[in-house]
């Protein structure tokens, strides 16, 4: 059925005469996400019968192995992106270093870093995945180099990302709430469907994979021992785990309803020389941004993520965000251990 209702383009020209901040290039710009991610969408829907399920057959720049569709997303991204003279440059999870705008086309003055296709391992199997994305201004005239993307998450103008699930849905903030966008098919739209979304500050579900529990550190263990324990423990209530592979379906999940997110530091990590798994630029800040303008808290378990000054392109850190009083919760407990913990 066709839905009536405001599109996320007017959506964006709405936002932009309320808070005074009416730029056309900007509302262009959030267009073209928008496009990049309905082509998505298409794509992960048709599955096998777009022949772009299994693996690439080659590894990204973090080591890991790329799925067909991850190399898809990030080519269906930068053409739908790098035409329109909009963006001074982007960065991607399967990319080394940033893509320049080629010569041919004018360059804009926002920078985009993005995760094309998070949720990778649930490509193959039909589950929830989406694409994340960060915009950043570019200040300056010159062409940016890598160093560039490296702006705290406080810095970002507009943090969003497509789910596509049951329904694709896109869900975007630009620093005044955070707005929910469902794809309605029949006309090619995404039409508001969660006008002013927010995390409750309380919640009885958390999501971690349990599969590391042997390498936790100390807060973490505390946390989910004391979560397991029930009604019988010292928290005197039942709690509810929900794990979806995806940081998108997670995410959104927690939104929707409340919870805690966690992939934290642990001894496995450490042993392999990484900061955490997830990436500060496209993954973490991203939906920190999200996290704080729902009113919930993202924090590596020592800082917000949003103060971190990033300091290469495809940082990891380790990610703790939903609702309020369990974030708020873990960091006492973090804060207990010692920070080195
Ligand atoms: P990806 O960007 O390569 O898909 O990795 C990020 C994903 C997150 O979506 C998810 O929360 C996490 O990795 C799952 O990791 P694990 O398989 O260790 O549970
Ligand atoms: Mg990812």
């Amino acid at each position: 059925m066709t839905q009536r209702g405001t599109t996320l383009t007017q959506y964006i020209i709405e936002q932009g005469r309320l808070h005074n901040t009416s730029r056309g290039a900007f509302t262009a710009l959030l267009n073209d996400v928008a496009t990049a991610c309905k082509r998505l969408s298409n794509l992960v829907r048709l599955g096998e019968l777009a022949g772009v399920l299994g693996a690439a057959g080659q590894e990204n720049v973090q080591g890991e192995d790329q799925k067909k569709l991850d190399v898809i997303a990030n080519e269906v991204f930068i053409e739908s992106l790098e035409r329109s003279g909009l963006l001074a440059g982007i960065a991607s999870e399967e990319m080394d270093a940033h893509y320049p705008i080629p010569a041919a086309y004018p360059r804009g003055d926002y920078l985009l870093a993005f995760d094309p296709l998070d949720g990778s391992s649930n490509i193959d199997v039909n589950g929830a995945t989406g694409t994340i994305f960060s915009i950043t201004h570019h200040r300056d005239a010159s062409a940016p180099g890598d160093a560039d993307f490296l702006q705290a998450g406080r810095e970002q103008v507009c943090a969003g990302y497509c789910l596509y699930s049951s329904a694709s849905m896109m869900v975007i903030t630009t620093g005044h709430g955070v707005a929910g966008f469902t794809l309605d098919n029949s006309v090619g739209e995404f039409i508001l469907t969660h006008p002013d979304i927010k995390v409750p500050r309380q919640t009885t579900e958390y999501a971690i994979n349990s599969a590391y529990a042997r390498h936790w550190l100390a807060p973490e263990k505390r946390y989910v021992q004391e979560c397991n324990a029930g009604v019988d423990g010292p928290r005197g209530q039942n709690f509810n785990m929900r794990w979806a592979g995806s940081m998108v379906g997670d995410v959104h999940r927690i939104l929707c309803r409340g919870g805690v997110f966690m992939y934290p530091m642990d001894a496995r990590l450490k042993a392999d020389g990484k900061a955490g798994k997830l990436r500060l630029l496209y993954e973490a800040n991203p939906m920190g941004m999200l996290m704080e303008q729902a009113g919930g808290m993202a924090h590596t378990g020592t800082q917000p993520i949003l103060d971190i000054q990033p300091d290469a392109l495809h940082q990891r850190v380790p990610v703790i965000m939903g609702s309020a009083d369990e974030v708020e919760r873990l960091v006492q407990y973090h804060r207990e251990a010692g920070n080195d913990t």
